[in-house]
């Protein structure tokens, strides 16, 4: 390449890092930042094949004036369901089809702000590039539809497909209420303080339908990670970063009672008097 194109991809690569969203905006930037490096995680750990996981966090928190006078850079496209609460709701969604590791090195174009309309059905994209949002947008915002109806502190949701967990999906016993939570928990004391609401399942149903959208939301009011039967997790949390917290330390803990079985014996697991002190130390609701 010549140096005067070296040039010109130099002013263009300047002058978009001045137009973005994110200038002067440092609480969201940080935010965006935020997923980047979680995005930067998944693909490390192997969780995020192709296109595979999705992010999305809510924004409006970080919305001001000026945001809420830009002019869509979309078509107005519906949603698929109607969100009463939603409202003149922001999120920074990745992309359909978009790579977790091209997230992380450049979220802004691999991922975009989308604005909720006023007829709660629809959306458009405001910065800061035409990036259509995930497929899976219709059951995250449904989500964040839920997690705003019971007054809920978490913005971020997350969709990743972590090997060990959705291995243990694939057998029966582990799909029964809290059989995989309580085993989990025993592995290794912090994953109850941390996770501490333990691992939902859901039984399989097809990536993206309104009913796995609906189960999983089911699920939410009991636990802050649900498992997708032999498909991957589902988290929600405070921001992006806790929850993928949430799914590493349940992960961790299959990966021990993985290595427990590969030693040749099944882990004796902590016992149900040390599980009790630990809630009673962490003051942990279950
Ligand atoms: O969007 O993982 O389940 C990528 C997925 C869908
Ligand atoms: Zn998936």
């Amino acid at each position: 390449m010549c140096r005067r194109n070296i040039y010109i991809n130099d002013t263009k690569n300047v002058r978009k890092q001045m137009e973005s969203i994110l200038n002067n905006r440092p609480a969201l930037a940080a935010e965006v930042e935020k997923v980047a490096e979680t995005a930067g995680y998944l693909w490390q750990k192997g969780w995020a094949e192709r296109n595979g996981g999705n992010i999305t966090i809510n924004i409006t928190g970080y919305v001001d004036d000026a945001i809420r006078q830009m002019p869509p850079i979309s078509d107005v496209m519906p949603i698929g369901v109607t969100l009463p609460n939603l409202r003149g709701c922001y999120f920074f969604c990745k992309g359909t089809n978009r790579r977790m590791r091209d997230l992380a090195r450049r979220p802004m174009d691999n991922g975009s702000v989308i604005r909720i309309l006023d007829d709660c059905a629809s959306y458009v994209i405001i910065a800061d590039n035409p990036v259509r949002p995930t497929s899976e947008l219709p059951s995250h915002l449904s989500v964040h539809n839920y997690l705003l109806s019971i007054g809920s502190p978490y913005r971020a949701s997350l969709h990743t497909h972590p090997i060990a967990l959705v291995a243990m999906s694939h057998s029966r016993r582990f799909l029964e209420k809290d059989v995989a939570t309580n085993l989990l928990w025993s592995m290794i004391p912090e994953t109850k303080a941390f996770c501490p609401r333990g691992l939902g399942v859901v039984p399989y149903k097809l990536p993206g339908s309104v009913e796995l959208a609906e189960a999983t939301i089911s699920e939410l009011s009991d636990y802050d990670v649900v498992m997708w039967e032999k498909h991957g997790v589902f988290a929600v949390d405070t921001d992006i970063m806790a929850a993928f917290d949430q799914v590493d330390v349940l992960n961790k803990s299959a990966l021990i009672y993985i290595a427990a079985k590969n030693m040749g014996f099944e882990p004796d697991g902590m016992s149900r008097e040390q599980m009790r002190e630990i809630s009673e130390a962490f003051h942990l609701p279950k």
